[in-house]
């Protein structure tokens, strides 16, 4: 089950998405969840407010172990795997959640949706002035890459949660990798990385269009 406790930095996640990627370009699962419960320490972190997204990321990476730890694992092994297996077995819902309401494929969508919100905006703090304000800055990104998913409730609910990040050097110093200019000088070296994770966009997004929140 997910390990989660308050030690954390940041580097050792993204050393884990950088592990996700194999020769073959598949995305492995089991350094893809591991990366996960890094970045939910991080949200952890953050306070009481974020403990609704931090919940709900909590449930959806235990989805997966609980395929990682069933007779039907090896077909968990990498994302393109478990495309592969659920939609040549129909398991996937596509309209609306019905028969297989908690499908690999329709969880790690939405987590690697969440992702791709990091990754804007942690590149965003990278490349952000000293003054910019953080919660802008995690808004922006959070409005280009999840707020269309989401319903009103959940969109108002997250801006509130944004609103009490602290400063953005302060925020870089909770990524515990040294003093603001270090975690800036992480990011830009890290960051990369992160974005290789589009062989799984690419395995999740056209082929598999699963569309609006289903
Ligand atoms: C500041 C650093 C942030 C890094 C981690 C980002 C995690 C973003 C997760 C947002 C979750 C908001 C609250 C829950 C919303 C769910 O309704 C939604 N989940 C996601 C991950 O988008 C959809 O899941 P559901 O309800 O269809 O199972």
């Amino acid at each position: 089950m997910a390990d989660v406790d308050t030690d954390f930095n940041l580097k050792v996640v993204l050393v884990n998405f950088k592990q996700c990627l194999s020769e073959k370009e598949e995305v492995l699962m089991d350094p893809y969840l591991t990366g996960w419960k890094g970045l939910i320490k991080f949200l952890n972190n953050l306070g009481a407010v974020f403990a609704f997204i931090s919940k709900d990321v909590l449930t959806k990476v235990q989805i997966m172990e609980k395929f990682r730890n069933s007779e039907q694992k090896e077909n968990y092994f990498s994302l393109q795997s478990m495309v592969k297996y659920e939609i040549s077995n129909n398991l996937v819902d596509f309209q609306k959640r019905a028969d297989h309401p908690d499908s690999g494929c329709r969880t790690i969508l939405r987590l690697h949706r969440a992702l791709h919100w990091l990754q804007l905006f942690l590149d965003g703090l990278r490349t952000s002035q000293e003054d910019s304000k953080t919660s802008s800055l995690c808004t922006d990104s959070y409005n280009i890459a999840l707020a269309t998913y989401h319903p009103w409730l959940i969109r108002k609910a997250v801006t509130v949660a944004f609103c009490t990040l602290p400063s953005r050097n302060a925020f870089l110093e909770t990524m515990n990798v040294g003093t603001p200019e270090e975690a800036v000088e992480m990011l830009s070296d890290a960051m990369p990385f992160i974005g290789q994770g589009h062989p799984a966009r690419k395995c999740l997004k056209p082929d598999l269009n699963l569309g609006p929140p289903v």
